[in-house]
């Protein structure tokens, strides 16, 4: 008959602990990870015609810009890089349309935005000043516009 010696037991134990230990330390590095990782939420009110943000600066790092559009109407928003006045983006030869990549770098963008609907893009945002707008055909000039400053954090 096969028994456990005592020492046997307490090494198993010792093994068992360094196990649970070392699974707690890579729970601990995955939560930390997680924090980090997590996206501040910044509220996009989007109708006819404006965006609407909740602040008018924001902390660098990762950003979920969640467009609400309250309303009637599908819109989109994109989101610029730039230092252009929000009333002096270049536009297409259409005069209708913002050149988006001749008014700065394009960060980001959440298509198809129905009455009704909340969707959401996260970027990763640098300090300085953006702009987001919406391109459907003569949304710009109509006063779709709107700035906001990333400070460094
Ligand atoms: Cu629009």
């Amino acid at each position: 008959m096969h028994t456990t010696s005592g020492k046997q037991v307490s090494m198993l134990r010792s093994i068992a602990v360094r196990w649970l230990f070392k699974g707690a330390l890579a729970l601990v590095g995955v939560m930390a990870v997680a924090c980090s990782a997590t996206p501040q939420v910044e509220r996009v009110t989007v109708s006819e015609w404006s965006f609407r943000l909740d602040h008018s600066s924001v902390p660098a790092g990762q950003v979920t810009l969640e467009a609400v559009n309250q309303g009637q109407a599908t819109h989109e928003m994109v989101l610029l890089k730039t230092d252009l006045p929000t009333n002096a983006l270049k536009v297409k030869a259409n005069g209708a349309e913002v050149d988006e990549s001749a008014s700065g770098e394009i960060m980001g963008e959440v298509e198809d935005l129905r009455p009704g609907q909340t969707k959401s893009v996260t970027v990763n945002l640098a300090p300085g000043r953006y702009v987001l707008t919406c391109n459907l055909l003569g949304h710009y000039n109509a006063g779709m516009v709107t700035e906001f400053t990333v400070t460094s954090s």
